[in-house]
């Protein structure tokens, strides 16, 4: 933290950039060669739509492009996220280089970093003299990628220029043009039949060098003896949200040259300030701190300092996941800023993949090397796609979340057909691999959907939004309402319960596993009120809660857990890393340690069971979990063994393999040990654990439209300042005071430890 900087004035052994963005930089004194493991060196840039994997070689730079809508699948099948192709800058050395240096290997000037404050990318290096300087950074306003080369000697930069067409496109180069273009034909792995709709794509490269000349060449540009280059890239597809449009729009070649051709007329410093003010909008709304890192923490790159803090390097074997990653290593030592920066990244992650009127993120968020991903990078809604987005209202970020309600809303008129064929009801349900198109494939989960409407329910209820509630979320959560109301079972006794399924992802095909049974409670109780809010279908609202009343609840098993299915037969030695029988502790509401003690501690026994271990989103949800059941140091405690066990060098948290549900829910985590509002109370400091003992946290949100700042000393909350967005009334909650006030919208109120 920057205190921290204070008390270290005159220290000279680390540079001062590298000191004051302890929490917001991550960096490596190496090139990120080894492309086998991208993922845990190449560092990320987006700008919610368009983004690149950036691997800072000096021979080669290497620059993976993606674009989100980029996916091959239809009405039927998943299909595949797929990625665009790499651009390679190949370096020309200059004549007088003899070795020193120089290369892919690694020079002892050269430093490669990421400043996720300013979401600008940097590569610095000396060669032969001459000092390298080259950033890069995508931009949401201007809408495309930017690169800037820069020397500190002119005509250093001579060399080559290529892409790489990884489907059946044709490269071109023409004037200070690169571009490849095609249609997607390819098929996913696993899929039998040729898809019914084939996206066309386009992506271009610009040139523009000061001093020097450009050549084309064989679809290849060669420069020579430039100053310096900007580069300015973009890329598409003709698809659209719109499945009475046939999923397609024009062909995106126009729109890419209108947008390459606005940002060349201006410079890499106007089309920079532009950046970097759009992105700390958002960014630098939310400000944590956890304490102060020491120095010898501080002094490393990235990869040793995860290294440091997890007491041995990584032993990640690429086959082994699953529920079989290591558990309880803890020879590490402390530093609070990697757990800051950790939290930091995600926002920049979410700011990078998902703005309004892109894609939601996917498995990968945007960043995918390879057109077979694993898990076809796709959106997995029995977890993963709703853990992406569990922390963007806490963390103040709801603007980044209309991507899902709008791919949802497109989709779900596909799903209600699959639906009416597969079950002969009304409304709309899962499976659980889903594309752009509406296709799915794997198994049914038919409790997804409400979960997947929990988090926009959550949206709403963070920016009391009228018109996204009238618009989006009512309407598809009636008619989600309706398949259940045509779904249920009567039992004997009166009880509802759901037809046979999975819990996910494991054991018997059951009716009334507890997944549903809390889904469909929770999914009928913000049925009841939003429709409540809106003064909206009365009757059906009745229908709806008496359904409800009539619901299987939760049970408490023979050893005191809560149960995960319908009978009392639950495996205390099962380990599996999905929690599906305690989403009603989290991110659901229905249990909770203050308003339903027993339940809460049988869900305990159940956490208990399940263990600390389990992949990287497993372990992410455990925090939340914990943070939910008011244990701070279980939850930390999980959060170490998140970072000990699930953290590449460039911070990208792995199942394995890489999959960015683990960075946001290890956000989400944070967010819940902090404040959480689901009960209607803001309760301050819920989890705070022994490891953070002073500390403070500004511009998280609680629900109801609530902007909060929290300080603590000595585990003790010391003042809290709420501001009003919406000037709804307020329960503000710290141990056992409790506080009720109006509020005015745009006023602050400040309290101290007794709400005073
Ligand atoms: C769910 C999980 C897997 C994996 C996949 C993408 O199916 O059970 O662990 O995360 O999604």
């Amino acid at each position: 933290m920057i205190n921290y900087l204070i008390k270290l004035t005159g220290f000279v052994v680390f540079s001062s950039a590298s000191l004051m963005a302890a929490e917001n930089t991550i960096w490596a004194d190496r090139p990120a060669v080894d492309s086998n493991k991208d993922y845990e060196q190449s560092y990320p840039i987006g700008n919610g739509r368009l983004g690149a994997l950036i691997y800072g070689g000096t021979d080669q730079e290497q620059i993976i492009l993606n674009e989100d809508t980029l996916w091959i699948g239809d009405e039927e099948d998943t299909g595949s996220y797929q990625m665009f192709g790499p651009l390679l800058i190949d370096f020309q050395k200059s004549d007088q280089e003899s070795g020193g240096e120089g290369g892919n290997s690694v020079s002892k000037s050269y430093r490669r970093e990421l400043d996720i404050d300013q979401s600008l990318h940097t590569v610095t290096y000396s060669q032969n003299g001459v000092q390298y300087k080259r950033e890069a950074f995508a931009s949401n306003p201007a809408n495309v990628m930017v690169f800037r080369f820069s020397a500190d000697k002119g005509g250093a930069y001579s060399g080559v220029i290529s892409l790489k067409d990884t489907h059946q496109g044709k490269v071109k180069a023409n004037g200070n043009i690169l571009s490849m273009s095609g249609a997607l034909k390819n098929r996913y792995k696993s899929s039998k039949s040729d898809y019914k709709i084939n996206l066309q794509y386009e992506a271009q490269v610009m040139v523009v060098n000061q001093g020097g000349e450009l050549e084309t060449k064989d679809g290849k540009m060669s420069f020579k003896n430039c100053d310096g280059l900007m580069i300015l890239v973009d890329a598409g597809t003709d698809y659209l949200n719109q499945r009475e449009q046939g999923w397609k729009q024009e062909h995106p070649h126009q729109r890419i040259s209108d947008r390459l051709n606005k940002a060349s007329k201006r410079s890499f410093d106007d089309l920079l300030t532009e950046h970097v003010a759009d992105y700390q909008k958002l960014y630098q709304r939310v400000n944590l701190n956890l304490g102060d890192s020491p120095q010898d923490a501080l002094a490393l790159p990235t990869p040793s300092r995860v290294d440091r803090y997890r007491g041995r390097k990584l032993k990640h074997k690429p086959g082994v996941h699953y529920d079989k990653i290591a558990i309880g290593v803890d020879g590490g030592k402390s530093d609070p800023d990697l757990e800051e920066l950790i939290f930091n990244y995600a926002r920049y992650l979410m700011i990078s993949c998902s703005r309004e009127g892109c894609m939601p993120a996917n498995l990968q968020g945007l960043w995918n090397k390879d057109n077979n991903p694993p898990w076809r990078s796709d959106y997995h809604t029995d977890i993963n796609l709703q853990m992406n987005y569990w922390f963007v209202g806490p963390a103040n970020l709801s603007d980044c979340f209309t991507p899902v309600s709008e791919w949802l809303y497109s989709v779900v008129p596909v799903k209600r057909e699959a639906t009416k064929k597969a079950f002969g009801v009304r409304g709309w349900a899962h499976r659980a691999e889903n594309g752009i198109f509406g296709g799915a494939s794997f198994k049914w989960y038919i409790g997804d959907g409400a979960w997947l409407m929990q988090n926009l329910w959550d949206h709403y209820t963070f920016t009391l939004d009228q018109e996204y509630l009238e618009t989006r979320a009512y309407p598809l959560l009636k008619e989600l309402c309706e398949f259940w109301e045509d779904s249920l079972i009567e039992r004997k006794d009166g009880k509802l319960v759901s037809p046979k399924g999975q819990s996910p992802e494991h054991g018997p095909e059951r009716e009334g596993n507890s997944y549903e049974q809390q889904l469909v409670y929770n999914l009928f109780t913000n049925y009841i009120e939003a429709s409540s809010i809106l003064g909206r279908d009365e009757a059906f609202r009745k229908k709806v809660t008496s359904l409800r009343s009539r619901l299987l609840g939760p049970q408490i098993g023979k050893w005191g857990q809560l149960q995960e299915w319908d009978e009392d037969m639950d495996d205390p030695n099962n380990k599996h890393r999905h929690l599906s029988h305690l989403l009603a502790v989290y991110p659901l509401k229905q249990i909770s340690p203050t308003k339903t003690p027993k339940l809460a501690g049988a869900a305990k026994v159940s956490l208990n069971a399940r263990g600390d271990g389990g992949t990287g989103w497993s372990k992410a949800f455990k925090i939340g979990v914990w943070a939910r059941l008011h244990d701070g140091n279980r939850a930390y405690k999980l959060l170490k063994e998140q970072i000990n066990g699930n953290f590449y060098g460039n911070l990208l948290s792995f199942h394995a393999p890489f999959q960015i549900d683990a960075n946001f829910g290890y956000a989400a985590g944070v967010c819940e040990m902090l404040m959480q509002s689901q009960t209607g109370v803001v309760q301050l400091l819920p989890a705070l654990p022994n490891a953070w003992k002073t500390g403070s946290v500004k511009g998280i949100k609680a629900r109801g439209g609530f902007e909060v700042d929290l300080d603590w000393k000595d585990g003790k909350l010391t003042e809290v300042k709420v501001t009003s967005l919406k000037g709804q009334p307020m329960k503000l909650q710290y141990g056992d005071q409790l506080k009720e006030l109006k509020t005015v919208a745009g006023e602050t109120y400040t309290f101290n430890a007794s709400l005073k």
